[in-house]
């Protein structure tokens, strides 16, 4: 039996057709090759065992060495991990799938011993968040950041439009910008981590100009057709926190509709957490955004039906669902039972927990 809601339609993303309304959701995995980044010998089985999804946004890529903060962690700016990811794009479209690449600075989100020469993370202030990263086999205290130069800041633009160019020659259909979660450009945008006294900080309009920044140089390289972004308005993940959510994203999203970019992906809550941690209306991010709305954070098949039907998103974004169920798209339309996912794979090491998870087709018959 197959159930029929919107969720199985397809949907005309910029350039693109996309087979279905579900979005496999960004997921770091930390198995890329150590010292160059390049993704791991299994990530093209990985992304394509699960190119049914109607896109596929893949785990976070660091667009600079400066912009890493974990171990094992993919990156965008060698000409090695271009070779690397185009395997993994080649494989996708194989398979009928469409697949745009994450681009990621973690700013002060880092660890001396990933940094060139251990130099400290950067960030708009010299603030350490409290919170930990994974780097040396085991969890560390993050280290103090240094705040970025005015100087610099066209140096960190520069690096999103260079991985953006890398994204394209890899083959990738289109580029999402991490601007959730803790990282650099949300640690801009909120006045928690965010102490600047020049152009980049202080009023709503200087805190979210990187974003934007950022924003405007990806959609010269890419089109607007071919890019997203990805927010996360009121999570507390990595320590950052905003006095006025509210006015600040509105202000964010009225940017990025400027900009025209093809989606707004938004993590509605704690991002893995509760979807009701601090009151905001997301309808007003959705009714102001000319694009499409890509709804996240702990949806399953119900909500996701009701979001669509209700017309309050176009797309839905899945995480560990993808991670433990390849044909996620396949169970949900029959109504079948989910596999469980393993917390202990989901940061490192090889086939298990990562390629070895199976589809209904391929389970031993009751
Ligand atoms: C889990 C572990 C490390 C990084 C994010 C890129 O939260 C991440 C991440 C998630 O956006």
């Amino acid at each position: 039996m197959s159930r029929s809601t919107k969720l199985f339609e397809t949907y005309k993303l910029g350039p693109i057709t996309l087979a279905n309304r579900l979005v496999m959701a960004p997921l770091t995995r930390n198995r890329a090759v150590p010292g160059t980044f390049v993704p791991g010998p299994l990530a093209a089985d990985y992304y394509a065992q699960r190119a049914s999804a109607g896109l596929l946004i893949t785990e976070a890529s660091q667009v600079s060495q400066q912009g890493q903060g974990y171990q094992d962690t993919p990156g965008i700016y060698s000409k090695e991990q271009v070779a690397g990811w185009r395997k993994v794009t080649d494989k996708v479209h194989e398979r009928g799938g469409k697949i745009f690449i994450q681009l990621w600075h973690v700013g002060r989100i880092s660890h001396v011993d990933l940094q060139a020469n251990g130099a400290a993370p950067v960030a708009p202030s010299a603030i350490r968040a409290k919170g930990k990263t994974f780097v040396n086999g085991g969890f560390a205290d993050v280290s103090e950041p240094r705040a970025l130069e005015l100087s610099e800041i066209p140096g960190i633009i520069d690096d999103f439009k260079r991985a953006t160019k890398n994204a394209l020659d890899a083959g990738f259909d289109g580029v999402e910008i991490h601007g959730a979660n803790g990282y650099l450009l949300e640690q801009f945008a909120k006045d928690g981590a965010n102490k600047r006294t020049d152009a980049y900080g202080g009023s709503i309009e200087n805190r979210a100009k990187l974003m934007l920044e950022v924003s405007k140089a990806v959609v010269a390289e890419a089109g607007a057709g071919r890019t997203g972004i990805r927010i996360s308005p009121v999570t507390p993940a990595n320590d950052v926190s905003d006095s006025n959510p509210q006015a600040l994203y509105d202000h964010i999203v009225d940017g990025l509709s400027a900009l025209k970019l093809v989606y707004l992906h938004v993590v509605e809550g704690a991002t893995g957490g509760p979807r009701d941690i601090a009151p905001f209306d997301y309808a007003s991010l959705r009714n102001r955004f000319s694009g499409a709305y890509v709804a996240n954070n702990g949806y399953d098949f119900e909500l996701a039906s009701k979001v669509l039907e209700a017309n309050a998103a176009d797309l839905i974004a899945f995480g560990k669902p993808f991670i433990s169920n390849p044909d996620l798209v396949e169970r949900l339309k029959q109504g079948a039972a989910l596999n469980d996912w393993d917390k202990n794979t989901f940061y490192g090491g090889g086939a298990k927990g990562y390629t070895d998870y199976l589809t209904l087709a391929a389970e031993p018959a009751e």
